[in-house]
């Protein structure tokens, strides 16, 4: 499918997917959630894709939020059903069996944040500015902004920063766990695509497996996640990544994946 607000591009099991609108700053309306959940359903199919980072188009924002002009005029129907495609991508985004990583390279506001909480982890520029302003528009986040902003930074950090409508800046956010390091703009997404790779020469079974055990055990209790852990852990000696991968030791050279 011809994406016309999305870019992708793939290289050595990575694939870059950038949110194309630059002079709206990225703003995520229903055309552009229709397509990122396009995208991502066939990232999870593609074999030959590892690892996913995601980005937004020009200098100045990863994405400036859901696109205010777009839900100024919707009833409480519009509302609903956009919400719900938001948070839809937004689990799929979890389930993706490969992990996505964010590269904030400037504004993620709002639905930009929300997007940014749900990979697996992020990245920024050392000039990005993060928040969640919704109340400064008489709305609240609807994203799943709520909900994953607690669960990473904390109840009260989250409260003050969704409360005030608050944006801070990358190194605060750096400095919650928002986000794992902060680079010069320049360099931020050769440092991520290089983070990508890395995780793309690793056993994609092995990774996909600790992906749904970290994201489903949160939802668990503790004996729910173990065991949760131990199944998918045990499953994985039926792979032939397992194999390699030891054999690989044993031989004393580098494991070659093939996913399988
Ligand atoms: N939606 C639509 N257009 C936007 C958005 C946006 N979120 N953000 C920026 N733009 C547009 C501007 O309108 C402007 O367009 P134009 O050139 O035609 O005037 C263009 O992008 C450039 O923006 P600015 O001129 O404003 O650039 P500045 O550098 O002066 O300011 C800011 C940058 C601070 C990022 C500013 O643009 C801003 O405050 N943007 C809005 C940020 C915001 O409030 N985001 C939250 C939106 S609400 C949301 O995300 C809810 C998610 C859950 C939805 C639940 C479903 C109902």
């Amino acid at each position: 499918m011809p994406y016309q607000n999305l870019l992708l591009e793939k290289k050595d099991g990575v694939a870059l997917l950038i949110v194309n609108r630059p002079k709206v700053l990225n703003a995520l309306n229903d055309e552009v959630l229709d397509e990122l959940l396009h995208a991502f359903e066939v990232l999870d199919l593609d074999r030959t894709v590892r690892a996913v980072v995601l980005t937004g188009a020009g200098e100045k924002a990863f994405v400036a939020g859901a696109d205010i002009a777009a839900m100024a005029d919707y009833n409480v129907e519009q509302a609903l059903a956009f919400a719900k495609k938001g948070q839809q991508l937004m689990a799929l985004i979890g389930r993706v069996r490969k992990p996505v990583i964010a590269a904030v390279n400037g504004f993620a506001l709002g639905g930009g944040l929300e997007l940014a909480l749900a990979c697996d982890f992020a990245y920024a520029s050392d000039n990005a500015k993060l928040g969640l302003p919704e109340v400064t528009l008489g709305i609240m986040p609807g994203f799943g902004g709520t909900q994953n902003l607690p669960r990473l930074v904390g109840r009260s950090r989250a409260n003050e920063l969704i409360f005030m409508g608050k944006v801070v800046t990358a190194a605060e956010a750096k400095s919650w766990g928002l986000v794992m390091a902060v680079y010069p703009p320049e360099r931020l997404l050769d440092e991520v695509l290089a983070t990508a790779a890395k995780i793309a020469g690793n056993g994609l079974i092995g990774v996909a497996r600790a992906k749904d055990a970290v994201k489903s055990g949160l939802d668990m209790s503790l004996a729910e996640g173990m065991n949760h852990e131990a199944i998918s852990f045990a499953s994985l000696f039926a792979s032939q990544d397992q194999k390699e991968g030891m054999t690989a030791f044993v031989e004393k050279r580098k494991p070659a994946f093939t996913g399988a």
